[in-house]
């Protein structure tokens, strides 16, 4: 059976985004491979965080990977800070990663652009993603669109690993969902829809009330044409919200133009909203039982003893790859 491996940082409240683009393709993967589904705290703190709100938001994490569906029992669901491998590896990778590389990619530049003090580990960031995914052999890793570069990178340090020391990391393909790779913020439709974002009413958290979904929605932003069309370039709100849709209900961007032919956005949007809601719904039903409960602690600690389990054969190879320690 194939190997994925994925992560999702706890640096807020999900977004429909993150559902979308990731978890959403990580249910229906989980049957038929091999998964590790990690919480990267460690990715995290590359941007200041406030202790007790990680502390929250790794919990919350855990119980909505389970409430949106991942089965703990098929799947390996872990911390990453509780796994000390992937920090070990990601400072081996970072002494193969030039600063120029790293220096290109995007997510750096976005996230330092117009900040003063930038943490060295916002700039190795891809080294330990790297890391994260090289410890399991990973085949396979599900993402939305904006980790494209980064796995880009992290095939060539695995290949450039495998040449200088010796052949030991697989060397993962990456797998993007057709619809919903992309979701935009419903504020500014050109920049991608994003839990840490400081404006709240561009992102439609999966913990959202219903009443508050309904509002922001009604309030995103499209254009004064009035015509349900996609079209990304002239109409990127109404394309962001047709994409929305689609991905919550299955039904095809097509069939959601005809279905609100001559009717305007008050009607699109209103179900656009209905969609979202009866999609959340039940996640949050079952997350709500989750986090009141003891079982996430005991799931953690069985994610956290097989990863490592697997991580620590890996790491021990590489270090003998490396000529690190004595054996
Ligand atoms: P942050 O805002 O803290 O940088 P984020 O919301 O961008 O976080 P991540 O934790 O970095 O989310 O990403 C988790 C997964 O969700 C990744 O696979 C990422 O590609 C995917 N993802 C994030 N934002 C979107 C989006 N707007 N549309 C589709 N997929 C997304
Ligand atoms: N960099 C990713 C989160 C992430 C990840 C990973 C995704 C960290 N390690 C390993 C896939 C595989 C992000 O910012 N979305």
């Amino acid at each position: 059976m194939k190997t994925i491996f994925s992560g999702i940082q706890p640096s807020g409240t999900l977004t429909i985004g993150n559902y979308l683009g990731a978890i959403q393709q990580f249910v229906e993967l989980q049957n038929n491979y091999n998964c590790y589904f990690c919480i990267v705290d460690e990715h995290a703190i590359t941007v200041p965080q406030d202790r007790l709100e990680l502390r929250k938001n790794i919990k919350s994490l855990a119980a909505l990977y389970i409430a949106s569906g991942i089965d703990p029992d098929s799947s390996t669901l872990f911390i990453q800070s509780e796994v000390p491998e992937h920090t070990q590896l990601g400072w081996m990778l970072q002494s193969i990663s030039y600063v120029g590389e790293l220096e290109r990619m995007t997510q750096y530049k976005d996230k330092s652009q117009g900040q003063e003090a930038i943490s060295s580990a916002l700039l190795t960031y891809p080294s330990l993603m790297a890391a994260d995914i090289l410890l399991y052999n990973t085949d396979v890793v599900p993402v939305g669109d904006d980790q494209k570069q980064h796995l880009e990178l992290t095939r060539n340090l695995a290949q450039r690993f495998n040449n200088r020391f010796n052949n030991i990391f697989t060397v993962p393909e990456v797998r993007i969902p057709k619809v919903g790779a992309r979701i935009m913020s419903l504020q500014e439709p050109s920049k991608k829809m994003s839990k840490s974002d400081t404006n709240q009413k561009g992102f439609i958290s999966m913990l959202d009330e219903p009443k508050r979904i309904e509002k922001k929605i009604k309030s995103a932003v499209t254009d004064s044409e009035g015509i349900v069309k996609f079209d990304k370039k002239n109409k990127p709100g109404v394309s962001n919200l047709l994409t929305i849709y689609s991905s919550c209900t299955g039904e095809s961007i097509a069939d959601l133009e005809k279905k609100y032919e001559g009717k305007g956005y008050g009607d699109f949007k209103q179900g656009v909203a209905n969609a979202v809601i009866d999609t959340l719904r039940p996640i949050q039903e079952k997350y709500e039982q989750l986090i009141q409960s003891d079982e996430l602690d005991a799931i953690l600690d069985q994610g956290r003893d097989k990863a490592s389990l697997s991580a620590g054969k890996t790491i021990k190879k590489a270090k003998k790859a490396m000529g690190l320690g004595r054996k």
